[in-house]
């Protein structure tokens, strides 16, 4: 036993010079480890404990106690003073650092020009009375063409530079008026919607086309329907998209699926006699639409006799290109932050 109590006190000697000599923190991990480790001088001490009988445990346990709490304290606040001298050396070397400096704006993420357009979109649609809805990318002919009055053969298939996949009969949608084919299938009049999304074209890459864009798509049908409901639709829907008053002008056109098909144009949002947007002429193209066919409503199952609609079209990009101004469709893929930061 006294030999134990000799070893404690030459034990806290050693660990007393060891403490005062560590000069770094690196120092003082190897003393912690020497001295209070696992495998240390004390976990020895408390080994030979245990092997003395019991009147020479009581003796000599509380002084290993002793000694345990003391190393620890003394080794905790060597860690303190060494840690907070690392610290002033630190701020010491750091001796141009200017608490007032400027902070350079952190990169913050953001919705994308789509993800935020579309939004945009939805509101207006929803505001006035119209249900979101969505339809498949990968289709059949028969909801693509055919159910919309292009069948095999006819020369407007060739207006769609289409992507056919392997499977026979099917292919990417080229517009998204598979929509109206889809959701008339399934409803009942009176129905309004909406739709927005991804259409493939097999087509030359250019500022204006791109071989994946995105569509919007109106359909309206009920009783009575008439193109003065279209034109009042397009002009409210246009008003709400420019936020200001817009003329609209409407020139016939083709497209199978509408009788009479129509193009509408609005008076250009950002002059009065003619700019490089509207190219000097004050209108701008921008909707395709007409009262739908009665060959469509017919093969959806809707009697052409007590009900009519119409449907509305029109590119998403090339929208969203007049409104804020984008000059070449293929900056919306392009994950350019300059360009996508913007919005
Ligand atoms: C159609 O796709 C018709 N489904 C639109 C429609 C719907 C008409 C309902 C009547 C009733 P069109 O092929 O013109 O029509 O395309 C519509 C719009 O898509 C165009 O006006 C244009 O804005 C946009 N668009 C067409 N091709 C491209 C392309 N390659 N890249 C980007 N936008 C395009």
């Amino acid at each position: 036993m006294a030999q134990l109590i000799e070893k404690i006190s030459q034990i806290q000697a050693a660990l007393k010079s060891e403490l005062k000599q560590a000069s770094t923190l690196e120092n003082l991990e190897q003393v912690r480890i020497a001295f209070l480790g696992r495998n240390g001088s004390i976990a020895d001490l408390m080994t030979e404990l245990k092997a003395l009988s019991v009147e020479e445990k009581r003796v000599a346990g509380p002084k290993l106690n002793e000694l345990k709490q003391w190393a620890q304290q003394a080794y905790d606040e060597q860690k303190y003073a060494l840690e907070r001298e690392a610290a002033r050396a630190e701020q010491r070397s750091n001796k141009y650092f200017d608490v007032t400096a400027y902070k350079h704006n952190q990169f913050q993420g953001r919705l994308h020009l789509y993800t935020q357009f579309i939004a945009h979109l939805q509101d207006i649609f929803i505001s006035m009375g119209y249900e979101i809805v969505d339809g498949p990318e990968l289709e059949t002919d028969y909801h693509n063409f055919k159910a919309l009055n292009i069948p095999d053969n006819h020369p407007a298939r060739d207006m769609h530079d289409t992507f056919w996949v392997d499977v026979p009969g099917m292919l990417l949608r080229t517009h998204t008026s598979n929509v109206q084919v889809r959701e008339m299938e399934k409803r009942k009049p009176p129905f309004a919607l909406a739709s927005c999304g991804r259409v493939y074209r097999n087509e030359a890459l250019d500022a204006s086309h791109a071989f994946l864009f995105n569509q919007l798509e109106l359909i309206f049908v009920d009783k009575d329907v008439s193109l003065s409901n279209l034109i009042a639709t397009a002009k409210t829907f246009l008003q709400a998209l420019f936020e200001k008053e817009i003329k609209v002008r409407v020139r016939p056109g083709y497209f199978p699926f509408v009788e009479p098909g129509v193009e509408i144009d609005a008076s250009c949002p950002f002059c009065k006699h003619g700019c490089s947007i509207c190219k000097k002429t004050g209108w701008i193209e921008l909707l395709g639409a007409g009262l739908v066919h009665p060959n469509v409503l017919k093969c959806s199952g809707i009697d052409p006799d007590i009900y009519s609609g119409f449907a509305l079209g029109t590119g998403l990009e090339r929208i969203a290109m007049i409104k804020y101004g984008i000059t070449d469709i293929r900056f919306f893929h392009s994950y350019k932050n300059e360009f996508l930061s913007q919005f």
